[in-house]
């Protein structure tokens, strides 16, 4: 039962940009953005993070930066400080002034320097364990700061290497205390000490991003039969639409930075 006493959940998020269409994409073909659909797609998504026990502080739009919803590529959050990320993309950079601004009110910050480079979709703790996907936006000089930022905290950082999909929580999140949710084809399972697993369905590759808030999951509508595995677990997931999103290689964990504040 929750009381005045826990602590809040706050969810830092951005407004889809009215510059979407011309956002950065690897794996996934362009075709076009609904804009409108695009942003009533991510306030059903923010109504979402409100239901599971969120508080919104939504930043205001950036209509220049064309993936600028994607806030969770700009800053790993964890309860002892804020890492702000140098995006791997050049056209990302300029996001993370105004995220920096934002958490700087919540958490001490610290900086991924060049030559690192590294997206926050990389980024996945499990406990005191930080998996970072060597992917095309992140790479070993940013693991390097990471890991040297984060051992004075007691955590320890781990590359992990990845294909065939933009980053590490395109392949692999997690759904519960001990439980992953994993496409093998992209990263392998054996990478992730004593863990359990569920696979996607091989028919819905980019499945495996989910946003687990306190006792929901948040989960993409695109993916219903891996949304079936995870019920089967006993897991509680509430499916958002999010297509305009995943037109722009987006999914649910990617458009919040989550902390407790
Ligand atoms: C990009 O390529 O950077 C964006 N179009 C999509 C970023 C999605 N971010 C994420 O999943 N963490």
């Amino acid at each position: 039962m929750s009381t005045n006493q826990e602590s809040t959940r706050l969810a830092v998020t951005r407004p889809v940009s009215a510059a979407m269409a011309a956002c950065e994409l690897t794996h996934v073909p362009r075709t076009a953005i609904d804009i409108d659909l695009a942003r009533r797609q991510h306030e059903d998504y923010e109504q979402a993070l409100i239901r599971l026990g969120c508080r919104i502080e939504r930043l205001a739009e950036e209509p220049a930066l064309a993936d600028s919803v994607f806030v969770e590529d700009t800053a790993i959050v964890l309860d002892e400080l804020a890492v702000i990320t140098r995006p791997g993309a050049q056209s990302r950079r300029a996001e993370i002034t105004s995220i920096a601004a934002a958490l700087g009110k919540h958490r001490r910050l610290e900086r991924i320097q060049a030559p690192g480079t590294l997206d926050g979709g990389d980024v996945l703790r499990v406990g005191r364990t930080v998996y970072v996907g060597l992917s095309t936006r992140s790479n070993a000089a940013a693991i390097g700061q990471l890991g040297a930022l984060l051992a004075r905290h007691g955590y320890r950082v781990q590359g992990v290497p990845l294909g065939g999909c933009l980053h590490l929580k395109s392949a692999v999140t997690q759904v519960g205390p001990q439980l992953l949710l994993i496409n093998p084809a992209y990263v392998e399972p054996a990478r992730f000490a004593d863990m359990q697993f569920v696979q996607v369905d091989p028919g819905e590759p980019l499945a495996a991003n989910a946003l687990p808030i306190g006792d929901g999951i948040i989960y993409p509508a695109s993916n219903p039969r891996t949304a079936q595995r995870l019920r089967q677990r006993g897991l509680a997931v509430h499916t958002v639409d999010v297509s305009e999103l995943e037109k722009a290689e987006g999914a649910v964990t990617c458009c919040s930075l989550i902390l407790s504040a």
